[in-house]
């Protein structure tokens, strides 16, 4: 038995585009988890400001993954809902990780390479040590589960090794402050990649995973997209020639035919062995329009309820603020344990 309390935190950067994979990725598992864990959903704009963002634009952009979290079911009453920027406590202990992750570490990390490209030397170092922000915002609130896409999965596993790192280094420290000596004082969080579609790939490219930045907005289906948009991006998808198999093995080198499938599997709430059986032996031009309606029904509501709140800023303001005041008074103590444990001294009065 664990001696952390369960507690659910992730987040979604304010970098526009929210999309499909963002959506079945990550945003649908925060839905569902809601139900069994406390819960915090944040909007991480620290991290968005890793790479260049327009100062007006990154404001419409926090407000909008917050409306995406509400209009997709986030029960603002239930879950906190903030952005990450109003709790000091991230940006405090993420210095402190600076100081326990090792560069080795972070050298390995594929999306730092990816994010950089080839013009390594002109990437801000914010980039290079996001992933030290992101085990602060997990361990900030000892947050035992984390849901995510796929591609997240090595950033869990090195905020697992801070946390274990901290733990061995401080071991004595913790334990002459009256913490469990045998726990230590972060758990070893768990990803859960678990989504009904952990890697949701480009409708133009299905080797290359859907993503915010890609610069064809072709490639992926926004949350805002409207019925027409989004059944205009399916009929357009690249696939092959072939009819679809009538089992999962015939998907293997498909990569566009099993993008295709995953995400109706994922949005039908069915296994892809059940579409296929519905679908085995049709060509994609009876496929397509199958898709495109079943996206714009699920879809369509999100999108609907996302415009309401577009206009309602003082209602998103609201929840974002009451959501930073319920996050930060969860993280102060903890915040306090970790200087106390680190060393520093503490002088102020109140
Ligand atoms: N294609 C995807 N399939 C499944 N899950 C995905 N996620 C992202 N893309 C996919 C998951 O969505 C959550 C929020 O992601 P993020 O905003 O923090 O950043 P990201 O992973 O870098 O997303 P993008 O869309 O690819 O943005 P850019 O283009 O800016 O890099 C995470 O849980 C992520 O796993």
């Amino acid at each position: 038995m664990s001696v952390f309390e369960p507690r659910v935190f992730s987040g979604v950067q304010p970098t526009g585009n929210l999309h499909l994979g963002n959506y079945l990725g990550a945003i649908t598992r925060f839905v569902a988890m809601q139900d069994t864990h406390p819960c915090l959903y944040c909007v991480v704009d620290m991290h968005a400001i890793t790479v260049w963002q327009e100062p007006a634009e990154l404001q419409a952009a926090i407000r909008e993954v917050a409306s995406a979290y509400i209009a997709a079911g986030i029960d603002p009453k239930k879950s906190i809902i903030f952005n990450q920027s109003q709790v000091s406590g991230h940006a405090e202990l993420a210095w402190i990780f600076n100081c326990v992750a090792r560069m080795g570490w972070l050298n390995r990390m594929t999306q730092f390479k990816e994010k950089a490209g080839k013009n390594r030397e002109n990437a801000s170092t914010g980039l290079f040590v996001y992933p030290n922000l992101m085990a602060a915002d997990i361990l900030l609130y000892r947050a035992t589960h984390v849901p995510v896409g796929e591609d997240q999965k090595q950033h869990l596993e090195l905020t697992r090794d801070i946390a274990q790192k901290f733990n061995n280094d401080y071991a004595g420290r913790i334990a002459d402050m009256g913490h469990d000596p045998e726990a230590g004082y972060f758990p070893l969080t768990e990803p859960i990649i678990a989504g009904p579609a952990t890697r949701v790939m480009s409708l133009r490219e299905g080797t290359k995973k859907m993503s915010k930045s890609d610069p064809s907005d072709l490639s992926r289906i926004n949350l805002t997209d409207d019925a027409d948009t989004i059944s205009k991006k399916i009929r357009k998808a690249k696939t092959d020639a072939e009819a679809l198999p009538s089992e999962t093995d015939g998907l293997k080198d498909r990569p566009e035919a099993a993008n295709l499938v995953g995400i109706y599997a994922a949005l039908a709430e069915h296994s892809p062995e059940q579409v296929l059986n519905d679908f085995g032996g049709s060509q994609f031009s009876t496929f397509k329009p199958a898709l495109a309606d079943l996206a714009v029904a699920k879809l369509a509501p999100i999108a609907d309820e996302m415009r309401r709140l577009k206009d309602d800023t003082a209602y998103i303001d609201q929840v974002l603020g009451a959501g930073a005041d319920r996050a930060d008074a969860i993280a102060r103590p903890v915040m306090q344990g970790v200087k106390d444990i680190t060393g520093f001294l503490s002088t102020r009065k109140g």
